[in-house]
């Protein structure tokens, strides 16, 4: 896949439990349209017909559980149909992509929660996504008590909100990781105060980046 023609820019959000991504992204969304961008809203896992069915079985309890490669696989699965279907298309045509989680998603938890070594995943990466990677990505950060906390007054938890603290402590810790390594790309906003200071700093990246992107 050639990144140089593709005239879309491609954003995507992450973040560990409770970080308020569904609270932001709509925000986000509206600072791009405003900005006169057209804008595929999107998320995974999902995103397609194939991906939502993908997700169902990713999220869902099982009595059996999943092995950490089945689910790893499966994230990538989605992905592939969601970049050929939905992503690349969008993003050939000029349109932004803005993305509810992505691959950072899959070195975080596969990665640091499961314990998937790294090099694993980078190798389905390149598989699935040649050269594609998100131009910038925000990373909503927070303690996991106070995640687990905000996360905790919702309904009932699926299998990955099921998973105990020390995991949820490995995803931020590799999370943070990856925005240690990548400063330039990956935006660290600190999702732990209220709203309105949150999206204040989003609203600053995103207004550089679009300030950038022209
Ligand atoms: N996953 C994976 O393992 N590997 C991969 O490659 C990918 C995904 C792509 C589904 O993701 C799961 O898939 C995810 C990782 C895995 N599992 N987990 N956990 P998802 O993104 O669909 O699910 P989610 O993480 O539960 O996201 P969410 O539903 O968008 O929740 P959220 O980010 O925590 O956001 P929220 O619902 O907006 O906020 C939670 C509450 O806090 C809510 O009541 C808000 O009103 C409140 N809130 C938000 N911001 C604030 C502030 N600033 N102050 C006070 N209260 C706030």
């Amino acid at each position: 896949m050639n990144r140089e023609r593709m005239a879309g820019r491609f954003i995507t959000v992450e973040g560990g439990e409770g970080a308020g991504k569904s609270s932001n992204l709509a925000f986000i969304r509206e600072l791009l349209e405003r900005a006169g961008r057209e804008v595929l809203f999107t998320r995974e896992p999902g995103g397609t017909p194939l991906g939502e069915e993908i997700r169902g079985l990713l999220l869902g309890h099982r009595d059996d559980g999943m092995s950490a490669d089945a689910e790893l696989l499966l994230m990538f699965a989605a992905r592939a149909e969601h970049i050929a279907r939905r992503i690349a298309p969008a993003l050939a045509a000029g349109t932004w992509v803005l993305c509810d989680r992505f691959t950072d998603a899959s070195y975080a938890y596969q990665g640091g929660g499961r314990g998937i070594g790294p090099e694993r995943i980078r190798t389905l990466e390149r598989l699935v996504q040649g050269g594609l990677r998100p131009d910038l990505t925000l990373l909503l950060d927070l303690p996991v008590e106070q995640g687990l906390e905000r996360a905790g007054a919702r309904s009932a938890p699926d299998r990955f909100e099921s998973e105990q603290r020390d995991f949820f402590e490995r995803v931020r810790a590799a999370y943070l990781a990856i925005a240690a390594r990548e400063p330039e790309r990956v935006r660290v906003i600190d999702a732990s105060r209220p709203l309105p200071q949150v999206q204040a700093d989003i609203a600053r990246v995103i207004g550089a980046f679009l300030a950038e992107e022209g």
